[in-house]
């Protein structure tokens, strides 16, 4: 009997991916398609799989909604990828973050516990819950959060709301604190796409020059098809528990720019601009990600070095634009 999956935000980068990883185990693959205006299934088309799965009509912020779904769906496994997930949007709209972001998982989650209990659940945890910890210059699963934008305190609310329904009613539910990851469905908002964007558009004369904020953070990056393998792989453990997701190098997003641009032949310090406009209310100035959890106990370990990333990146970029 092939077993069955409900995903939240099945629509953005990780869920399509998810998705996709999903079917090929076998997998009967329902996701929750929010209502927009204008159609938002492109990523599922990209990947050619959207006839290949049931989307349900449901919000985060629509308990109701959420109960139905997961009664009609009756999945084995659930995983909850939707949210606001723009650091810098959580600023200017902080409770629509909280909302979607925060509340939305203890929507979810009371849902499962409500009707389908049995389910294993997975929340999309991030390392923006450790933000300003600069005192850890790697981070693991024991060091101690400090968000430092409304996206991190909301997803530090859903993260410790998987945990105490573990504790408080059994269910089996796991956060992954994953470190940023990328992909060429990455959303264009997001500095390694704004960049590859850039790189395509100027190499082709279609842009003069990138305006970019704080370029010397760090980020440790992978690959988003890498990280929804570890995802699954957490709902296939015995026992519930939460795992740092990384690559374990870290890189500033000025290198990241020097890989992108001279794949192409070109000088990043030729094109990129430094603009204001840019900076965050408070920074995350590094993150770098211990995965030896993963790696001993899921046997998962990253795949792509970011300089591969980069280049699919912008390859992927150079054939839209
Ligand atoms: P995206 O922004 O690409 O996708 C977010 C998804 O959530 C979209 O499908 C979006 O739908 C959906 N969504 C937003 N608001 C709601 C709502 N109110 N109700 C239902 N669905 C909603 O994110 P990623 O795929 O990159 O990330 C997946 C998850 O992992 C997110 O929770 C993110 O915060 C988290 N995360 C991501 C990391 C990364 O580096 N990518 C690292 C760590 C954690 P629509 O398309 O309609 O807008
Ligand atoms: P992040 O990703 O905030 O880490 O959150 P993003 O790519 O937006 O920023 C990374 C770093 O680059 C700096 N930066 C810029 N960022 C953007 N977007 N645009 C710019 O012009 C720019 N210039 C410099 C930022 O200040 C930041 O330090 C991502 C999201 O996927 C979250 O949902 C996820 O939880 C975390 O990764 C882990």
């Amino acid at each position: 009997m092939s077993k069955t999956a409900l995903i939240s935000g099945i629509t953005g980068q990780d869920g399509a991916y998810l998705a996709q990883h999903l079917l090929s185990l076998g997998y009967k693959v329902h996701g929750i398609l929010a209502r927009r205006s204008s159609p938002t299934t492109w990523r599922l088309e990209y990947l050619n799989i959207l006839d290949k799965i049931t989307l349900e009509e449901g919000d985060l912020t629509d308990a109701s909604a959420l109960l139905r779904i997961v009664l009609n769906c009756k999945p084995d496994e659930v995983y909850n990828l939707g949210a606001q997930s723009f650091v810098a949007t959580s600023w200017a709209q902080p409770l629509l973050t909280a909302q979607a972001t925060g509340l939305g998982a203890m929507n979810i989650l009371e849902a499962v516990r409500q009707v389908r209990p049995e389910a294993k659940f997975y929340q999309a945890s991030t390392s923006e819950m450790f933000g300003g910890m600069k005192e850890f210059p790697v981070q693991s699963e024991t060091t101690p959060f400090h968000p430092r934008s409304p996206y991190g305190v909301a997803k530090l609310f859903a993260h410790w709301t998987t945990i105490n329904y573990r504790e408080s009613f059994n269910i089996f539910g796991c956060c992954g604190i994953l470190f940023n990851h990328e992909s060429p469905l990455r959303g264009i908002e997001f500095v390694t796409r704004k960049v590859t964007d850039a790189v395509a558009r100027i190499k082709k004369g279609k842009q003069k020059d990138l305006h970019l904020g704080n370029i010397d953070v760090k980020r440790d990056w992978g690959f988003a098809g890498d990280y929804v393998k570890a995802m699954h792989l957490m709902l296939q453990q015995p026992e519930p528990d939460t795992y740092v997701i990384a690559t374990g190098r870290t890189t500033t997003v000025r290198d990241m720019c020097k890989i992108a641009f001279e794949h192409v032949g070109l000088n990043y310090e030729d094109y990129v601009v430094i603009d204001p406009k840019f900076y965050r209310p408070a920074e995350v100035e590094l993150l770098r990600g211990d995965p030896s959890k993963a790696n001993k106990k899921l046997g998962w370990k990253a795949e792509t070095t970011l300089e591969e990333l980069i280049c699919m990146m912008v390859d992927a970029d150079l054939k839209r634009v």
